[in-house]
């Protein structure tokens, strides 16, 4: 067993969503689940709803390196990952300063990628030219990048509809950038969520039973967050994505959901306990 005292550390670079199922919040939370210590920089602040986002406030870029430097250096970070980015000099300061850690260190980090674009509720929260960022610098940064099938058909520029359309998504984006792909399915249609990994040359498929109509905001952020914890625990990349589906899959179907006068409102289960440990 790991000292407890002294367990493994993650690094989220993420915006954050006051109603806490996405974003920094989801992070945290997931890290939690993994017995994984969260440190977090804040690179945006998301006003919002499950279904509506309503402003987002950029943080400094500065601030955002700032607080990515100092993590790096006062803790044993094992693994990290960005989430949304939100503008183009947000993504070149992040750059910036993982690529100072990056030099100065012999063992190259693990990063995890997650390239949100869109909200659940369909509200854009990346600029376009961050886009283009992304592809220039951030992507050649990761050990694996985490999107779903509207943002590999985004980062391609066509539609990606069919686990055949992922395949060759997962390959065409792996090879253009340099590194691990999976191309999440969950909006695949189809009994279950399929996500396609490309990484090293070869292909590797990861499916779960897929719930049909519950809450699924932060189901991005909460994978990514997932692979995180595992890698800074110490599991190999395919080890990782494994934990992670079934963590997130277990978050959809043990889902929250809060009724209030005549609406309701729900939120991913980040409590729910890995399958590996016992139920509480
Ligand atoms: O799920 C995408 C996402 C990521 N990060 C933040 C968000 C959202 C979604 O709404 O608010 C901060």
């Amino acid at each position: 067993m790991r000292n407890q005292s002294a367990p493994p550390v993650a690094l989220t670079i993420a915006g954050s969503d006051n109603s806490a199922g996405a974003g920094l919040q989801a992070d945290l939370k997931t890290f939690g689940a993994f017995g994984v210590y969260g440190l977090t920089a804040v690179t945006c602040i998301v006003a919002e709803v499950p279904g509506r986002v309503t402003a987002i406030q950029a943080v400094d870029p500065k601030i955002v390196a700032e607080q990515i430097r100092l993590s790096l250096g006062a803790f044993p970070v094992g693994a990290m990952k960005t989430g949304l980015l939100h503008s183009r000099r947000i993504v070149e300061a992040v750059c910036d300063a993982v690529e100072v850690h990056f030099s100065k260190t012999t063992r190259r980090l693990p990063l995890v990628v997650d390239p949100v674009m869109i909200a659940t509720s369909g509200d854009p929260l990346l600029k376009p030219d961050a886009i283009a960022a992304c592809k220039r610098r951030l992507f050649p940064l990761a050990t694996l990048v985490t999107p779903n099938l509207d943002e590999a058909g985004a980062l391609l520029g066509r539609r990606i509809s069919t686990l055949a359309e992922a395949r060759d998504a997962a390959r065409g984006l792996g090879e253009k950038f340099g590194t691990a792909f999976l191309v999440k399915g969950g909006h695949l249609r189809g009994r279950t969520a399929t996500d396609v990994l490309f990484a090293d040359g070869k292909f590797s498929e990861f499916s779960e039973p897929f719930k049909k109509g519950v809450a699924t905001h932060g189901t991005g952020c909460t994978c990514s967050a997932a692979i995180t914890a595992g890698l800074a625990g110490g599991l190999d990349l395919r080890s990782a994505i494994v934990a992670a589906k079934r963590f997130v899959t277990g978050a959809i179907g043990n889902h929250f959901r809060w009724k209030m006068g005549g609406t309701s409102v729900a939120a991913l289960n980040h409590f729910q306990p890995r399958r590996d440990r016992p139920r509480h």
